[in-house]
């Protein structure tokens, strides 16, 4: 049963490519295109149905492609636009779409139209970037930056004496989306990139655009978060209208929001009434969770509440390029990592991958000379290169990588888990396979049956879940303590695949879960 009643990316499982990790062919020691293309036969024997990019467009790399100096062109570490064209159609070849990242909250302050703004006064592009008067010792706001923390989100430019805003690094200025020439030369970045075939875009911090016109000062009791976790305008609603419009002029595009904003109910308003502003948003307060029954309980009714509820496409992430991995963050122990995948692909939702996480890898150790991210450090080690086979070098064309490996880099790789069924990246497999042969997995609703003694376990079904009529039917349940468990109900349901290496396919749970496993079963046919 595999009819998609609905848009492709309801029923999808989207991968996100951090390039620069990803594979290098060209020996620099950062990963490429031609990496990426490489590594797309591992991509669709996966079973994911998307990639994601994070950015390869221009950039000086101060944000390691988050800091764009030209928006219509691919930076040469990773590759040419030739590059790029042959990855979407190889990728097409084999069924994937294809997302890039676009960045439209700020540039790289090498873009040109920084270059031009902070010329002068009177340069035409100044207003394309927020700049204000004052003097050096005086803060235009209390607004304080992402990278690094804790400082001022504003930069003194002694070129015209004036203050320009970067909520992230000094050398990523905000760009002025209260100004229409900047809307129009967004919307034509984007046009730009849909003419060439890609199928949507993950949009960088998408709900800060809209600037308050007054610039006023956040609260004192929240000036030390970065602003950006507090920027939330009406303004913004309208861009994103604009932006969707643009994205709604070619067929079967997708538009997802990174809205960096730690509250559901906030970050459920940018899918406006359904249909005019975003298809998909990250919902993160998931991801900041704990690895336990109550908090993935309440998540559960979180998504209900603010999304299913409401028509929109509840999304699940539990680890991007921004965050130490799941694993690392729930202790290290494989065994929980193997469990989160069972429980991650059987959310009612689009779920995210992040590269490597099929592998089950933890984050790398990056002794402080190694550090190279501008928050400080603390997202280098998720975004370690992948290892893709055994032996010195990991397949890499580079002596050196610009991260180290993460542990265990031999046994994590892509070949040695190949080669054996029981590998993570065997159980992602199954998952996945099982996934899109499911309509229940992958369109159905879910029902809580059991959450306590820490298992937590829903049914996912389509079409009721009478199975005489031909129903698809499936019990998703979570083990989330390190102890065996009975749990009743579900005695004589068959085991479809399990997160534990010794659990039979096709076995009669009976209600016996074992210490960490999570497990998808159906009901005795
Ligand atoms: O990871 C964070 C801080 O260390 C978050 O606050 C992060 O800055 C926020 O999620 C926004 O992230 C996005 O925009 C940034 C970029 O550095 C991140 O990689 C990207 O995901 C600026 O473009």
């Amino acid at each position: 049963m595999t009819t998609e009643p609905g848009p492709w990316w309801r029923s999808a499982v989207i991968y996100q490519i951090y390039p620069r990790s990803f594979r290098d062919t060209s020996g620099n020691g950062v990963g490429d295109l031609r990496g990426i293309i490489d590594g797309l036969d591992h991509i669709a024997t996966l079973g994911v149905d998307a990639i994601w990019l994070s950015p390869v467009f221009t950039s000086p790399m101060v944000d390691h492609g988050y800091d764009v100096a030209d928006y219509c062109d691919i930076d040469p570490s990773f590759g040419t636009l030739d590059d790029f064209d042959e990855l979407v159609a190889r990728a097409h070849d084999r069924n994937l779409r294809v997302i890039l990242d676009w960045v439209p909250n700020h540039s790289s302050d090498a873009h040109p139209w920084f270059v031009e703004s902070r010329s002068s006064r009177d340069n035409p592009k100044r207003d394309w970037y927020h700049w204000r008067d004052g003097t050096p010792d005086r803060l235009p706001n209390n607004w304080t930056r992402a990278f690094p923390p804790d400082e001022p989100a504003w930069t003194w430019d002694a070129r015209t004496d004036a203050w320009y805003l970067n909520l992230f690094s000094p050398e990523q200025p905000d760009l002025n989306w209260a100004n229409p020439e900047v809307r129009l030369a967004m919307a034509d970045t984007l046009r730009f990139w849909l003419d060439r075939g890609v199928d949507g875009f993950r949009i960088d911090v998408v709900h800060g655009l809209g600037k308050d016109p007054a610039l006023a000062d956040v609260p004192e009791e929240v000036a030390g978060l970065p602003a950006v976790a507090l920027i939330d305008t009406e303004l913004t609603h309208d861009y994103v209208r604009e932006i969707r419009s643009v994205i709604d002029e070619y067929d079967d595009r997708v538009a997802i929001g990174e809205v960096f904003l730690l509250e559901s109910a906030r970050i459920a308003k940018y899918y406006g009434t359904g249909d005019d502003e975003l298809h998909l948003a990250f919902n993160f307060p998931a991801m900041f969770g704990p690895w336990e029954a109550e908090a993935w309980r309440r998540n559960l009714d979180g998504a209900e509440e603010h999304f299913t509820s409401k028509g929109f496409q509840t999304t699940w992430v539990l680890s991007n390029h921004d965050n130490p991995r799941h694993r690392t963050r729930f202790g290290g122990d494989e065994a929980v990592a193997r469990a989160a995948a069972v429980l991650l692909l059987g959310l009612p939702g689009t779920p995210f991958l992040y590269a490597g996480e099929e592998l089950g890898l933890e984050d790398a150790e990056v002794p402080p000379e190694a550090i190279v991210d501008p928050s400080g450090g603390r997202r280098d080690g998720c975004r370690a290169p992948i290892p893709w086979t055994i032996g010195p070098g990991h397949g890499w064309a580079s002596p050196g990588t610009w991260l180290p490996f993460p542990p265990e880099a031999d046994e994590h790789s892509v070949e040695a888990q190949s080669a054996d069924p029981s590998s993570t990246l065997a159980l992602y497999r199954r998952l996945l396979t099982l996934r899109s042969a499911s309509d229940a997995l992958r369109l159905g609703g879910h029902e809580i049956v059991h959450d306590h003694d820490g298992v937590l376990a829903w049914r996912r079904s389509v079409g009721g879940t009478d199975d005489t009529n031909g129903a698809d039917d499936v019990l998703v349940a979570v083990n989330f303590t390190s102890e065996p468990v009975v749990f009743e109900g579900f005695a004589d349901w068959n085991s479809l695949v399990s997160s534990h290496p010794d659990r039979a396919v096709a076995q009669v749970v009976g209600g016996h879960m074992m210490p960490d496993e999570a497990l998808w079963a159906a009901p005795p046919r």
